[in-house]
């Protein structure tokens, strides 16, 4: 099978927001932001940008006719700035002209007056201050404070993990217009039309039904999209209302990720004790995230990180806490894995320190305490279907650890100046949304006589390819070619009320809601062949390959024949369906419940070589078992692992984001913000299949691919950290990611 939209990237022939041809007379908005990360607006003066050529209006918050409020979960984020100003970059006024150079020229002529407070950037600096988004959140299980005395060692460290900025091929951006009874259309890169339409009906004060939101496809969201689509969005919508006239916005490079939250910072606190066996008693954590100015998502990322924050190991006494921390820089938001690599990291950073006290390989005590079927994570779910452990296994026997560990050895004997390392990274990664009431979806289904299918849902194609899946879906039902099935956009009028194509579940929600709606529709088709073919009760009907089969054998009705037969006995070709994952809840109150349909389970090997004199390193390769459970399309999942993979490396070695203390970006453009290209990925990929038939509440128990693999990329750090170890075995490592070539180097000679 292969995937549509990948011939059409190939051949140019995708259309992306800024490729779509802009109705006559379309207009270009600009954003002026703060120029301060925090402080007080005393005056701004306009004129000058207004008088500038070929401007038609600056809008301020004044000219919002509704609300000026964006918060999706915490009403804490106005739309313009108009008193307060929380982080540099922050969006103040809208620039509207005849061409895009035009309002970005008049933007450098806005005057700001503002009264500088002093800014705060680093998130536990926030927490003494009792700059705190929502109180602190606790998982646990079992009674720690009453373990530590059975435990024959305990290490306590700090483990710092930095931002990610996303980098989607095509920035934000957004294009509105006007359209009868006083709506407006909204043609947005978003990953939630919802979110869209919510919030630009509330800064619009129009009912919902007067907001329409229509996505094509995205060139990458990786989360940037879930929440941070809405501001530009509603920045067009309010400027198309204003105007009456159709308003296009489109950030470039430097405004997209000077303006944008990234993936959220983490500074963790963690104690860990175990027996001299390396069995893990007990594990205290706290985590300080860094949310940035406002709430956006950073709740329910918080919420992730707790719920993995165990990662795939069983540990029967936990404590976390988790503070979201409000600092002055731009909010931080939704990035391929939600927090949950923030919290793996800290145990996987844990497990490293006391295998340094226990003078043991981290993989012992890894291994040791894989999860097995039935144990309880820290929020009262069981493991089901647990892939931990023969995920390990077949990672260790395939691709022969014992074999690979000596060629390690021996080549760190005879080479002084390079050492190699090499590290295992099991994931399990928990699917749905971790808010229960977002994990419903919704699909309408139309067959046309001539035997095509048109299918909208709310999923949206980013990349990842769920409109390949979801056509599979339909032609697998109905078993039809699936080039007769086309995936319409996203919109908000065909499929209403979504959640955000986001949680990894995409394509199990949506995937179901076409697998409801088809038959349903095949239902009536098998009633109108029996009808055709006056069958009795025990004649078997069944579609194959576009023929209709009696009892097994072929008959001269078609799939187009039969559709057109039950058009003509006005029997309606349509459906529309919905589906919410059943059996999931969580008490937020307790802490507990059963929140995921399911988890998903793998193990990486990781090799590096690090040049000890330059602090550069070469990935070596990565070698991952993976549960897929039984893939619906090899091709895509596999990529979604390798990209994944890539991702997850990319925020644990080269990629930083640096503010200053004043929160300027200095990794603003990127030729400073290095992203992996092709030199650095590893020499090696190998992505091998877990098979496994659970559960059901996968699509055709094709497992969730978007965000697990991610995390297999947290690997890498230990690998270098090994490394580092055989070149300077008495050197104390300070857990601080990512590992860039500078602080590697930093690490071997200055610190000791
Ligand atoms: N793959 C591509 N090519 N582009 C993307 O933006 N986003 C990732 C992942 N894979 C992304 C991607 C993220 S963050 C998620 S949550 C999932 O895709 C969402 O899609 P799915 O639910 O259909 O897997
Ligand atoms: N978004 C969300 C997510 O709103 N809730 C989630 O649990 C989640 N998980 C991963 C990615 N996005
Ligand atoms: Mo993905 S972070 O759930 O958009």
């Amino acid at each position: 099978m292969k995937n549509y939209d990948w011939l059409q990237h190939v051949r140019g022939e995708s259309l992306f927001l800024d490729d779509l041809t802009p109705p006559e007379g379309t207009l270009h908005a600009a954003v002026f932001s703060s120029p301060i990360a925090h402080g007080k607006i005393i005056s701004f003066n306009l004129e000058e940008a207004k008088n500038s050529e070929g401007v038609i209006e600056v809008l301020t918050a004044k000219d919002i006719p509704g609300e000026n409020q964006i918060g999706a979960i915490i009403p804490d984020e106005k739309l313009l700035a108009d008193d307060i100003v929380d982080f540099r970059g922050q969006p103040v006024a809208i620039v509207i002209a005849k061409d895009n150079f035009s309002a970005h020229q008049a933007v450098k002529k806005i005057k700001i007056e503002l009264e500088e407070f002093s800014a705060i950037t680093d998130p536990r600096e926030a927490f003494q201050k009792g700059q705190l988004i929502i109180p602190p959140q606790i998982f646990s299980l079992g009674d720690v404070d009453s373990v530590w005395k059975n435990c024959d060692v305990i290490v306590e460290g700090t483990a710092e993990s930095g931002g990610q900025e996303h980098v989607y091929l095509e920035t934000q951006g957004s294009l509105a217009f006007p359209v009868e009874g006083g709506g407006i259309k909204i043609i947005s890169s978003t990953q939630s039309p919802t979110a869209v339409q919510r919030a630009a009906a509330r800064i619009l004060n129009l009912p919902m039904n007067k907001v329409e939101v229509d996505v094509l496809r995205l060139g990458g969201g990786f989360g940037g999209k879930e929440d941070q689509a809405t501001a530009w969005a509603s920045m067009t919508a309010l400027a198309a209302f204003k105007l009456k006239l159709p308003v296009k916005l489109i950030l470039n490079r430097q405004e997209d990720m000077r303006m944008t939250g990234k993936r959220h910072p983490y500074s963790s606190d963690f104690k860990i004790g175990l027996t001299k066996e390396g069995k893990i008693l007990a594990y205290e954590v706290y985590f300080y995230q860094n949310a940035g100015a406002a709430a956006d998502l950073s709740t329910a990322i918080l919420d992730r990180t707790l719920f993995h924050c165990t990662n795939s190991y069983f540990i029967p006494n936990v404590k976390a806490t988790a503070y979201c921390c409000k600092t002055n820089l731009p909010p931080n938001t939704a990035f391929r894995g939600f927090g949950g690599p923030q919290g793996m990291f800290v145990i996987e950073s844990a497990i490293y320190k006391a295998a340094e006290k226990l003078r043991v390989d981290a993989s012992v005590i890894q291994e040791n305490n894989l999860l097995n079927e039935g144990d309880e994570f820290p929020y009262g779910q069981k493991s089901k279907y647990c892939m931990a452990r023969p995920a390990w296994q077949k990672a260790v026997e395939k691709f022969n650890l014992a074999e690979m560990k000596n060629e390690v050895e021996l080549f760190n004997q005879k080479n002084k100046l390079i050492k190699k390392g090499a590290a295992l990274m099991p994931i399990c990664f928990g699917i749905s949304f971790t808010n229960t009431m977002l994990n419903q979806a919704s699909a309408l289904v139309h067959v046309y006589t001539d035997g095509s299918i048109g299918i909208s849902t709310a999923a949206i194609e980013m990349g990842q390819g769920v409109n390949m899946k979801l056509r599979q879906v339909a032609s697998e039902i109905f078993s039809i070619d699936s080039s007769k099935v086309k995936i319409e956009t996203t919109n908000t009028t065909r499929a209403a009320n979504t959640s955000a194509t986001a949680a990894s579940s995409g394509a199990d929600l949506n995937g179901k809601a076409v697998e409801i709606a088809c038959k349903n529709i095949l239902d009536r088709l098998t009633m109108s062949a029996q009808q055709e073919l006056k069958t009795n009760e025990t004649d078997k009907i069944e579609l194959k390959n576009e023929i209709i089969y009696l009892n097994g054998k072929p008959t001269e009705f078609t799939w187009n024949v039969l559709v057109q037969k039950t058009y003509a006995k006005r029997i309606s070709l349509s459906s529309q369906a919905h589906y919410a994952t059943p059996n999931i809840y969580f008490d937020k109150a307790k802490a507990k419940g059963e929140p995921f349909a399911y988890h998903v389970y793998g193990t990486a090997i990781i090799h590096v070589t690090v040049d000890c004199l330059r602090g550069t390193y070469e990935i070596d390769s990565v070698k991952v078992v993976h549960d897929f459970g039984k893939s619906m399309n090899p091709t895509i999942d596999r990529s979604q692992a390798e990209g994944a993979i890539m991702q997850g490396i990319g925020w644990m070695t080269i990629e930083e984001v640096i503010y200053t203390k004043e929160g300027k970006l200095l990794t603003d453009s990127m030729s400073t913000y290095k992203v992996p290209d092709v030199y650095f990925t590893p020499k090696e990929i190998q992505v091998d299949f877990l098979e496994n038939l659970n559960p059901s509440a996968a699509i055709f128990n094709s497992k969730a691919i978007g965000e697990p693999p991610l995390m297999y990329g947290i690997g890498i750090y230990f690998a270098l950290w090994n490394a580092i170890k055989a070149f300077k075995p008495s050197n104390e490592i300070k857990i601080s990611a990512p590992m860039t070539n500078e602080k590697l180097l930093m690490m071997l000679y200055v610190y000791s």
